[in-house]
């Protein structure tokens, strides 16, 4: 606990592009339940607002109507700001104001234009954990001003992801945090690889695929099937990797069959801002193999508790596959335990909280 930080009342506004539970608001989904656990063991008072059909167990939920904001990744760096009619983006915030006097803090995890513009219109001082590098034009021109006018409110997940702004430098850095707890070490594997991730194009899955033909060794895939030309193409593309497609699995459900693998792979086209999947494999002690870029490389030791690789190459992962077993499945679990617990994610996000807000005298 953080000696200038009472329990806060804290109103968290969930990502506009998914329901809770639903997989489709990616990594944030796991962020924000992680979080929230992390603040509420330490007694701090947790509200959550996120849309309609959202469930979060252990926490109740304001459902909010409306239809959801288009993924800013799949737009380009000139998109324009867009917001649907009835839009549940605009319906959250206005839930927002209008109970905002019963917060001393809003946490903005929605990466869309609206939350940062209306930064300066609140009384309530708002903090944004910002999911994903700089995508849009529209989007870096609306958070620099905040990151500008309110100090310590801006936060990231990785360096990477911050080298990609160009006010990265003046946000906070706060990694993740995972409840341990819900993932058992596996020592000893089956001989299968594993890829875990959104299906969709930024994820680069078909070089998993391609290294699985290569290897031999059988590959499964967990996630959302957000993009089914692509899987469909890559399908067509490799029609005899050892390859399946496993569905989208609760994290009870993922974390043992994920632990059951002798590496996961990662192959991020883009800068992963950070790379949740990375931290459950090595809760479960499966060495993660990925590309030297983004998150991941600032996750993985390098031939401790896994193996960068350079980017955009299948050698590389078959490589790294081969000098596998180096790895001591211990480590990984370690590693998560040190820089990635709950306790470990609640303590930097006290620490973030406790810079904006006035020190509260006891
Ligand atoms: N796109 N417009 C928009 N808003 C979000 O909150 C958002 C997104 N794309 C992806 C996303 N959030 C989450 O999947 C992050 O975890 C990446």
């Amino acid at each position: 606990m953080v000696d200038s930080i009472l329990p806060l009342k804290l109103l968290f506004l969930s990502t506009s592009v998914g329901p809770l539970g639903s997989g489709m608001g990616g990594g944030v989904e796991l962020t924000l339940k992680n979080i929230a656990q992390a603040l509420r063991d330490r007694n701090h008072m947790i509200a959550i607002v996120a849309p309609a059909g959202s469930v979060l167990e252990g926490f109740p939920v304001v459902e909010i109507p409306g239809r959801l904001q288009s993924t800013a990744q799949s737009e380009g760096r000139e998109a324009w700001v867009a917001m649907p009619p009835e839009s549940m983006l605009a319906n959250m915030w206005e839930y927002a104001r209008q109970v905002q006097a019963d917060y001393d803090l809003i946490l903005n995890f929605a990466y869309d234009w609206l939350p940062f513009y209306l930064t300066p219109f609140f009384h309530t001082p708002i903090a944004h954990l910002v999911s994903m590098g700089s995508l849009t034009d529209a989007i870096d021109q609306i958070i620099e001003p905040v990151v500008t006018n309110f100090p310590n409110t801006i936060a990231l997940h990785s360096r990477a992801q911050a080298a990609t702004f160009e006010f990265g430098d003046r946000c906070r850095v706060v990694g993740n945090g995972f409840d341990l707890s819900q993932y058992q070490f596996c020592a000893e594997p089956e001989n299968m690889l594993a890829w875990v991730g959104r299906l969709a194009p930024e994820k680069g899955l078909e070089d998993a695929v391609a290294a699985a033909q290569a290897t031999g060794i059988p590959l499964k895939i967990w996630g959302v099937l957000q993009d089914v030309p692509y899987w469909h193409d890559i399908c067509d593309q490799y029609p005899d990797a050892p390859v399946t497609y496993e569905g989208f699995l609760s994290t009870a459900e993922l974390q043992q069959e994920l632990g059951k693998c002798r590496a996961l792979l990662m192959t991020p086209r883009w800068v992963e801002a950070f790379g949740n999947v990375a931290i459950e494999a090595l809760a479960c002690g499966v060495p993660v193999i990925a590309y030297d870029r983004g998150g991941p490389a600032e996750i993985v030791q390098n031939g401790k508790t896994g193996w960068l690789v350079p980017p955009d190459r299948v050698k590389g992962l078959v490589d790294a596959i081969a000098k596998i077993d180096q790895i001591d499945r211990r480590a990984c679990r370690e590693q998560a335990e040190r820089d990635y617990s709950l306790a470990a994610m609640g303590d930097r996000v006290e620490q973030w909280f406790a810079a904006i807000l006035p020190r509260k005298v006891p």
